[in-house]
């Protein structure tokens, strides 16, 4: 694979409305497709995976999926999260492929199998030889088969960065709705700065220093910043930014300076 070969996650509450059940943000997904063309153009690869956000979290939670299996009544929940992560994913694929990309839809349920809920086999081999081609897959947090707890819901952050790491990467990029990871609580402190490069070990600190960690504004970003810890610690940097702004992927792929967060390895 090329030297500037990226896995890119598109956050669920940056692709969707988050209140609102079964709302993209179509305005949002055609600024990303529009960057996501310039960069293949100028020769990047690049896998995108994206969130849930309105779609599937909402079903996912009122039938615990994320619990396992533990009552036949969740098996229609099941399939209704996978209808709807479908969905979205139609919408984005429609998108990419309007703006100009030879995107290609994988569902990760028909890949990976997990256990107690944590990614464990992934045949990524359909997800290397795509990217081989010039194709762009594109893939989504998804419900899973789980050896032990009969089914899971895998995060499009693990996916990433299973990928990342496994089809070795040279950056993991956070599309996110916030700036990136800020020294404190942003929410209660507008005084926080934004972190724009930190390394693993300074990561670690801060971490054990504040207790309730580094955080953006959005709950998700403890397993957030385990996944981006372990991809940065094997030696791979990890962007975390906005992309409700236009540029900010082509800004985070290329490594031109602007208001995200990098962790180096
Ligand atoms: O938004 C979860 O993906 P995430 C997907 O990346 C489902 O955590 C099915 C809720």
């Amino acid at each position: 694979l090329s030297s500037r070969f990226l896995v890119i996650k598109l956050g669920g509450s940056a692709i969707t409305v988050k209140g609102k059940p079964l709302t993209p943000r179509l305005p949002i997904i055609k600024k990303v497709a529009e960057d996501l063309v310039k960069l293949y153009q100028e020769g990047f690869k690049f896998i995108v995976v994206h969130g849930g956000g309105s779609y599937g979290h909402p079903i996912a939670s009122k039938y615990s999926l994320h619990k396992g299996f533990f009552h036949v009544g969740q098996l229609r929940g099941f399939s209704e999260t996978e209808l709807a992560m479908r969905d979205i994913n139609h919408i984005l694929a429609s998108s990419f492929y309007d703006a100009g990309l030879p995107v290609v839809p994988m569902h990760p349920s028909c890949m990976v199998v997990a256990c107690k809920g944590e990614l464990t086999d992934f045949y990524v081999r359909p997800v290397k030889l795509a990217l081989g081609l010039g194709l762009i897959p594109l893939l989504h947090g998804d419900v899973t088969m789980d050896v032990k707890w009969g089914f899971s819901v895998i995060s499009g952050d693990q996916l990433a960065s299973f990928l990342a790491i496994s089809l070795k990467a040279d950056k993991l990029i956070f599309g996110m709705d916030v700036k990136g990871l800020f020294d404190r609580d942003p929410r209660s402190h507008p005084e926080a700065k934004l972190l724009r490069r930190v390394n693993v070990k300074e990561l670690n600190l801060i971490d054990l220093r504040v207790s309730e960690g580094i955080y953006d504004v959005t709950g998700g970003m403890r397993a957030k910043l385990k996944e981006a810890l372990k991809v940065a610690s094997s030696g791979i940097p990890v962007y975390l930014g906005s992309i409700l702004e236009k540029g900010m992927v082509i800004k985070m792929a290329k490594g031109i300076p602007g208001d995200y967060t990098v962790i180096l390895p």
